[in-house]
């Protein structure tokens, strides 16, 4: 008998971005994004992703030494003027929302910049923020190579944790980008009960500290997204900053994961794109009621050793001689 969707479908539009070039203001990307707002309204969606720092070039790729400079890339405030308009016509669609942005706050009495998403219900309230743990590249300029990631200079690492929030009828989480990477991302949202991961991701094809994989990258793209989504029998959405960007040649690849690990649907070009897909949210509870049934298969007794390692060990056994 095939999959009756059940009444917790609900249904998703990954808002791919093409390029955001050096000389486009935010209000021309804002206009982008009410563009893909108003054809997911069209689609039906409930919810629309859209991607990581969507508001401005991908700025971790250069070295900008003035503060100032560096700081025109971020929102000192969520929304602020610039924004209030995404917020308001989203509010007017009833269509919810995920935007990644350069976060600038002030929190202790000190100013603190991190890569920040949040989550925005169909009236326009801002329902939860995450902000990226795995910050990819480096602290430093690195001589020599033809574009730079220097997320680890101009952003602090996350301290929100994963959090998940239940909206859109189900249970949501975030990560962003390279956290796409680690298992753990994945599993710490699932072990807080997410049906549903949304993420953007600005991805280089080449990647100077590994270029025997340029080849590789949208397949290892798809390959996190597909591993993370079966291994915790959540839905997952990605959604890229595509195309070249001030130069840097980045994947598209957006896609909409299904628990069970199937692409279900998945951009075609490297523009402002939106796919949809119809995500029945109970899928995730029938997989984790057999499959992936924690309580039953999981034997987190004898996984202390993950708790011990920080990296890739050495064999526990005797050398053979
Ligand atoms: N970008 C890349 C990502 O994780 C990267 C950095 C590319 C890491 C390729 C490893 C390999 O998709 C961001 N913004 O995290």
């Amino acid at each position: 008998m095939s999959e009756q969707p059940s009444n917790r479908s609900i249904t998703i539009g990954a808002a791919q971005q093409g390029p955001v070039q050096g000389d486009a203001s935010r209000a021309d990307v804002i206009e982008r994004l009410i563009v893909m707002l108003r054809q997911a309204a069209e689609a039906g969606c409930d919810l629309v992703v859209f991607t990581e720092v969507a508001l401005v070039p991908f700025f971790p790729h250069w070295h900008i030494t003035d503060v100032g400079a560096l700081d025109a890339y971020f929102e000192q405030q969520m929304p602020g003027p610039q924004t209030q308009p995404l917020f308001d016509e989203a509010a007017r669609l009833g269509v919810g929302f995920h935007l990644g942005f350069a976060e600038l706050t002030t929190e202790d009495g000190e100013i603190r910049r991190y890569n920040s998403s949040i989550l925005v219900s169909a009236e326009g309230r801002i329902i939860g923020k995450y902000r990226k743990i795995h910050l990819p590249g480096y602290d430093s300029y690195q001589p020599g190579q033809p574009f730079q990631n220097l997320e680890k200079l101009y952003f602090r690492v996350g301290d929100l944790g994963f959090p998940t929030w239940r909206a859109f009828g189900g249970v949501v989480g975030m990560m962003i980008c390279n956290d796409r990477r680690w298992p753990e991302s994945y599993r710490m949202l699932a072990l807080r009960g997410a049906e549903l991961i949304v993420m953007g991701y600005n991805t280089p094809v080449h990647n100077p500290a590994n270029p025997s994989s340029d080849h590789l990258a949208g397949f290892h793209n798809h390959l996190s997204l597909a591993a993370g989504a079966y291994q915790n029998a959540a839905w997952v959405v990605a959604v890229a900053k595509a195309g070249i960007e001030e130069g840097v040649e980045q994947i598209g690849g957006t896609c909409i994961v299904a628990p069970t690990g199937q692409i279900v649907a998945q951009a075609t070009t490297l523009e402002d794109e939106l796919v949809v897909a119809r995500c029945d949210l109970d899928l995730t509870q029938r997989l984790r009621q057999a499959t992936l049934n924690f309580s039953a298969h999981r034997r987190i007794e004898h996984y202390e050793l993950i708790a011990r390692r920080t990296g890739f060990g050495t064999p526990d056994g005797e050398d053979e001689d």
